[in-house]
């Protein structure tokens, strides 16, 4: 594997990029040069960067698998030019970028780092400038053997290196803006890195790049709650291009016991809707057989999506969807670890 000393830095908006809209007070997504402007110690870091710029650049909310798509054509494109790469992006929906990018990268043997910040990075207190500096620097990480040390789609956010697909934002506010409560942090940088190598997914470094593009979003992820409507529910499911739901369910995986609850995701599963059933709780896993109520979800057809999170399971329902007809085939790979969103 060659290396270029050299990091893509691929711009799509954010709160990083904003400043105010003079009339109406509000932030609002801007072009890099103002970004670049207020960031001038990006001239003093050691690799050499190259931008791509999104335009317009965006409030992530607009995210959307066609720019997950282009996002991964700009790597595919690249790949062999660059060390690694820093994608800048809003923190709203960051953790389902990086989780659909995992799966869309396919054998990636090459840094992918999402960052952004929580105040634009024209204000004096930004928590964007570390992010940004940091992710360049770890972007451009490699072994002694001469290979990437972080293999892998990441986050990182104020001082933690995350692995994408186990990444949820905590905090609207806050700097301390995600956490993988499922899965220990890949790195955390105070004045040394500290990587937990342990962590870090050990790819076959000789397998080529293999992009995929097409994400299918006929997906629905629904939450459990006491008194969940009946009616609702069965209109829900019975939308005929549906072909996966993610059920966020109580604890451990419970439901209720309701018979036209049970009935009616038996009906979906018949007709070939594969539903993954998630925890509502921050931290901890799915386990179908510990109670009775889990234990008939399963006996619906229902699958456990063990200890993923939402953003992980939804990517990963659309990209399977995108990839399979079949369901048997997506609920046989919905229950794999394909890069490590899962702990089985
Ligand atoms: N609304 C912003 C976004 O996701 C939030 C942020 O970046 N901090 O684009």
């Amino acid at each position: 594997m060659k290396r270029t000393n050299k990091v893509l830095l691929i711009y799509t908006g954010g709160t990083i990029g904003m400043g105010r809209n003079p009339l109406t007070g509000a932030l609002e997504p801007l072009d890099f040069n103002h970004l670049s402007e207020s960031m001038p110690e990006m001239k003093y870091v050691d690799t050499n960067i190259d931008v791509y710029q999104f335009t317009p650049p965006i409030d992530s909310s607009d995210m959307s698998p066609r720019m997950w798509a282009q996002l991964v054509r700009i790597v595919a494109e690249r790949y062999d030019e660059y060390d690694g790469f820093v994608i800048l992006h809003g923190t709203d929906t960051m953790a389902y970028t990086a989780s659909a990018l995992s799966f869309m990268l396919g054998n990636l043997t090459k840094p992918v780092i999402l960052t952004g910040s929580q105040l634009p990075m024209g204000q004096l207190r930004t928590d964007g400038k570390e992010n940004v500096l940091t992710s360049i620097e770890l972007a451009s990480c490699y072994k002694p053997e001469g290979y990437p040390r972080i293999p892998e789609v990441c986050i990182y956010f104020n001082g933690h290196l995350l692995r994408g697909n186990r990444s949820t934002k905590i905090a609207a506010d806050g700097f301390n803006a995600f956490d993988s409560f499922n899965y220990a942090h890949l790195c955390d940088a105070g004045v040394n890195f500290n990587f937990h190598d342990h962590h870090i997914l050990k790819p076959d470094y000789s397998r080529f790049l293999e992009p995929h593009y097409a994400m299918d979003n006929n997906v629905i992820v629904f939450s459990l709650f006491p008194g969940i409507s009946e009616h609702i529910v069965h209109n829900i499911v019975e939308v005929p291009e549906l072909r996966g739901i993610v059920m966020r369910s109580f604890g451990s995986g419970n439901a209720p016991q309701k018979a036209w609850m049970l009935k009616c995701l038996r009906s979906a599963v018949d007709r070939g809707v594969t539903i993954v059933n998630i925890s509502q709780c921050i931290s901890g896993k799915v386990a179908m057989t510990r109670y009775d109520t889990g234990y008939h979800l399963q006996s619906a057809g229902v699958i456990s999506g063990y200890d993923s999170t939402v953003e992980a399971a939804v990517t990963k329902l659309m990209y399977l969807q995108g990839k399979y007809s079949d369901p048997h085939i997506i609920r046989t790979m919905m229950s794999k670890s394909l890069v490590g969103e899962i702990t089985l």
